[in-house]
This record gives structure tokens, sequence and C-alpha cells, in this order.
């Protein structure tokens, strides 16, 4: 295909949606391709220099007047700046809230028929659309766009139910550079931590919001350790962080919990763990699954949004109702004690990853998007 000049814009920070979009900008540019990341601040894993990619940072304007700092504007007329410097042939943008409703703006300032693709990853959709004072400006975000997509089949039903644009959403799932994630020798991790070799490990990432049930992990965890020697790695920080400890310390669990705080090295994370949860009540994709699927970690989850998508209910893992943390501690106790069956889910893990989430085939089907777009002409 042509050699394109794609802007990408996403929120730079620790979370799902710049993750995917900074991973996807970096197999872009292996592949050729100029990028232009137009952010608040350097997105996080864009942590090596490549020729072919450039960052642009929007500044926004602090005067004292404004209640407000106007960072829409101030993104809008970036990306417009760069798109007439640099020539870009599109712009990728991840959110629809504001991140394509700036593109379009973007688009009438600079002049240029510059083609906009939009990928939705859940909290604009599933938290935002419930707001009646946005919903309308992501309808027209969605709309606008030459063409969206959005991280599994369920965000692009529930993107429908609750926001009904006239526009056609494919699903595009989200990947794994499998030669970043994959299960490498850990022993001497797990000495560090001080994880005894007869212990389980047992895994949860996230940004500790509400959301993401992080009490349940906690709850489940205690009836795991009941039966069999086990520790649990918290991993992530956020608003629930304090309830979470006070749980921990109510339940006599303080010596069997690692705080690990936020992290970039999750492979080697997941190298010495044996399970991860993910219990959330939201969760359009949940990629952290998928990391851990990669390095041959098997997950239970809740069956809510994307999860049962990325996790096969008994092939790679387990889905169970949202908290029944009954049915998390069986499932689990069941997976860690039986060898045969671990090592199948674990190896049906790694095989789903490559098979249905390897980075190449998802990288290929944006091209293909790309493609399209700007055939339309
Ligand atoms: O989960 C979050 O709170 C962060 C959010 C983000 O912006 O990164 O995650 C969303 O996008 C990820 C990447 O597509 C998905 O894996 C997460 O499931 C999704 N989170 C929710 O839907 C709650």
């Amino acid at each position: 295909m042509k050699k394109l000049k794609i802007g990408i814009t996403c929120y730079p920070t620790v979370g799902g949606s710049g993750v995917v979009a900074t991973e996807l900008g970096k197999l872009l540019a292996e592949k050729g391709h100029e990028i232009h990341f137009i952010t608040s601040s350097l997105p996080f894993r864009l942590n090596k220099m490549y020729h072919n990619i450039y960052y642009h940072q929007v500044e926004v304007n602090q005067y004292s007047v404004f209640q407000y700092s106007p960072y829409d504007i101030a993104l809008a007329s970036k990306i417009a700046e760069v798109a007439v410097r640099e020539n870009l042939d599109l712009l990728h943008v991840h959110y629809a809230i504001p991140h394509a409703v700036c593109a379009i703006l973007a688009r009438e300032m600079s002049g240029k028929d510059l083609k906009i693709v939009t990928t939705l990853h859940g909290t604009d959709i599933t938290v935002l659309g419930y707001d009646p004072s946005l919903s309308d400006a992501i309808r027209f975000g969605i709309e606008r766009s030459d063409a969206v997509t959005a991280v599994s089949n369920s965000l692009v039903g529930q993107t429908y139910d609750l926001i009904n644009p006239k526009k056609n959403i494919q699903c595009v799932y989200n990947f794994i550079d499998d030669r970043i994630y994959r299960r490498s020798c850990s022993s001497k991790l797990r000495q560090e931590y001080g994880i005894l070799p007869e212990e389980k490990v047992i895994i949860h990432v996230s940004n500790f919001r509400a959301v993401k049930r992080v009490t349940d992990v906690v709850k489940t965890f205690a009836n795991i350790s009941k039966s069999m020697p086990a520790k649990l790695l918290l991993v992530g920080d956020g608003p629930e962080m304090k309830v979470v400890c006070d749980l921990v310390n109510k339940l006599g669990l303080r010596d069997k919990v690692l705080y690990l705080g936020k992290q970039d090295n999750l492979e080697e994370l997941y190298s010495i763990s044996n399970l991860k949860l993910l219990l959330s009540e939201k969760e359009s994709f949940g990629l952290v699954a998928l990391e851990a699927m990669a390095c041959g970690v098997p997950c239970i989850g809740t069956n809510v949004g994307g999860i049962p998508e990325v996790i096969e209910d008994g092939v790679t893992g387990f889905v169970c109702n949202l908290g029944d943390i009954e049915e998390f501690s069986a499932k689990a106790i069941r997976l860690l004690s039986d060898p045969d069956l671990y090592h199948q889910l674990s190896e049906h893990s790694v095989l789903a990853v490559k098979e249905k989430f390897a980075a190449q085939k998802i990288v290929e089907e944006y091209e293909a998007i790309y493609e399209q777009v700007l055939e339309q002409g």
C-alpha cells in the first residue's frame, strides 16, 4: 500500500487507549508510514527513537480570565497546523469526545480534505453516552468521521443503543505485540518479591476506579488463599486504593498482598503470575486480559462488555457473572489445582492472541480502512 502521513491523537498518559494508539503508531512506522502524534504530552509508550515518528505537543493557554483552559480548541488548532505543514493524508483519533470533534474542527480550519478515522474505546460511549449534554456531540463526532471503529462488537452494539448514530461502525479488536508480551524466565523476580516456590500468584492490573471492582478481586483472593498458599499482586493506582487497602487489612491479608503501584514492564510481572482477575462492571475490551494471555496467564473475567470476546469461557479462561465471588473463587481454585486444565488454558491463551489479536493482522485491518477512506475521495 502507498505510504501515508498519518496524524494520531489520543490520551497519551497511562491507559489502554493510549497504549493501543501508541503501539499502532509504532507498528505503522515500522511499515514505512510517517506518523505524527499530536497530543498533550509525549505518549508514555513512545520509548525509543523512530526516524519517521514525530511528536507535536499541544500547548494550552493558561490566560487567567478563562475559568477552564481551552484544551479542545488548542488541540484543534495544533492538528490543523500540523496537517497543513506536514501535508497529512489522514487523522486517526482515539475517543469521539473530545478528539473526533476536535479533528472535525481542525479539518474545517485547515481547509484540507483531511480524512478522519475515529476509534471508540469505551468510556466515551458507556459513561459519557448517558450524559444528555454530551450525547449529541458524540453522535456528531461519529457521523462526521469518515470511518469509525470500536474495539469490540459489544461496544459497537452499545454505541447504536445509546447514541444511535447514522454511521457504519466496524469492530477492530485491540492487539498485542507478541515480540514484547511473551513469557520470560522469572524465578529471580519471584525471589526478590519474597514469593515462595509453592505459592500461586494472582495478579490484577487497573487504574483502581470503582468500575474495576478491585474489592471483588480481594474477596476472591481471600477465598483462594484459604485453599492454597498464594500471593496477590495489585498493579496500578487510583481512587479506590484506600478502600482496597482497608479491605485487605480487615480480611487479615496484608502479608499476602503486594502493592506494586504503576508499572511499565508488565510482561515481567505476568511472567511470575499464574492467574489474572479482571472483575470489572464496565469494560469495552480489557486490554490487560490480552496482555496476560499473551504471557500464558489464563484470566477469569466478568460477563460484561467486550470481556467475553477476549476471554473464551472454558477455553482461554473463565467468564463469570458480575459480583459472583463464589463463582470466581470456585473457578480460580479449580484452575489452580488442576495442572492439566491449567496447561491447556495457558496454551490456548497464547494461541488465541496469535490468531485473533495478532498485531500484524490488526494493523492490516486499520490500513485497509485508511485505504478505503482515501479512495472515497
Ligand atoms: O479502562 C479504563 O478505565 C481506561 C480506558 C482507556 O481510555 O484506556 O480503557 C478503555 O479502553 C481500553 C483500550 O481500548 C479497553 O481495553 C478498556 O476496556 C476500556 N475501558 C472501559 O471500557 C472501562
